[in-house]
């Protein structure tokens, strides 16, 4: 009986969830809409496995969007061995990775993953400022310092929270997580 009430569980748990996540989508579209300013939208993502991170890092640091009771998550073990084995995990993305916006559009960068996110515009594609997980690449000055340098920690985007990128000059702009350098995506202005 009892067992039986836990899987009921799971599934409600699962079917709110699937409701809670269609409104905020519908919401952010609706948001877009009503804009007279055009937007174009990015999306953080990630698949913290909040057990994991939280015995590591602090409570409530990896929120769990990530459905971890189900198996949709990484380890925070995992997630180390991963890049220093050069490859990366995938469900760690900025999406889209290429994005074509006319001048003047603000970007609207979204994080719907697990824990914190930057969006760090840099010069060149590189490494993070958490060296382990650069998968050996070096760290980009922008990223340098970490949340100690003023300019890094601005581009910071907790989880549930937007950030509005606006003014980008015509060309191409590259922006990166500086805690999962990874996660890419280049911005051409027309
Ligand atoms: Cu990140």
């Amino acid at each position: 009986m009892r067992k039986s009430v836990g899987k009921y569980g799971l599934l409600i748990g699962c079917l709110m969830f699937g409701a809670t996540y269609a409104g905020a989508q519908e919401k952010s579209a609706h948001a877009v809409a009503q804009d007279k300013a055009p937007l174009a939208q990015i999306v953080a993502l990630d698949e913290c496995d909040p057990t994991t991170f939280n015995a590591v890092l602090r409570p409530n640091f990896c929120l769990n969007v990530a459905l971890a009771p189900l198996g949709f998550a990484t380890t925070f073990q995992d997630l180390f061995t991963k890049a220093a084995n050069g490859t990366p995990d995938p469900g760690w993305d900025f999406e889209p990775d290429v994005l074509n916006i006319k001048k003047g559009t603000t970007l609207v960068v979204v994080n719907q993953g697990g824990e914190p996110h930057t969006f760090t515009e840099v010069a060149k594609f590189g490494g993070g400022f958490i060296p382990p997980l650069n998968s050996g690449e070096e760290v980009v000055p922008e990223c340098a310092g970490g949340f100690s340098n003023v300019a890094v920690a601005k581009t910071r985007i907790l989880q549930g929270s937007e950030s509005h990128i606006t003014d980008l000059s015509k060309g191409e702009h590259l922006f990166e997580c500086c805690i999962h350098p990874w996660m890419r995506t280049k911005v051409e202005v027309k």
